[in-house]
């Protein structure tokens, strides 16, 4: 993850603990606000990616999830998934099904911040879902 907001609690693995519920934003995992934040996923083995599906936060700022940009690839960024243009709503559960050809160990989730702005990149859960 490109940065946390807060060390004590919203480590990127927030992110795979197989918890689906954050009561608060303490229970994801959370970067600061800043440039083009982004969590990178290790899936430990080289997959085609069938789909991928985004716990939101659920208790506020749900909106803070757009324009985000979804890799893959050796390393994270060869190969497109797809594009959630957002924003997101509090409590959404979010289904992106990958553009074929979507193959690569790592799955790299990036906040396409417009140029002198910036994001907060926040989710309570991602699943990567695999072909076969
Ligand atoms: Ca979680």
């Amino acid at each position: 993850m490109s940065s946390i907001y807060n060390p004590d609690y919203q480590h990127a693995y927030n992110a795979v603990d197989n918890v689906t519920v954050c009561p608060t934003g303490l229970s994801t995992a959370h970067s600061r606000s800043e440039f083009r934040p982004w969590i990178k996923i290790d899936l430990l083995d080289i997959y085609d990616l069938n789909s991928v599906v985004i716990y939101n936060r659920q208790d506020n700022f749900g909106k803070r999830l757009h324009d985000l940009q979804i890799s893959t690839g050796i390393d994270g960024t060869e190969n497109s998934c797809g594009f959630y243009e957002g924003p997101g709503v509090t409590g959404e559960r979010i289904v992106l099904y990958c553009t074929s050809g979507a193959r690569g160990r790592y799955v790299l989730m990036t906040i396409l911040t417009p140029p002198e702005e910036t994001d907060v990149l926040t989710v309570c859960e991602v699943q990567v879902f695999v072909n076969n």
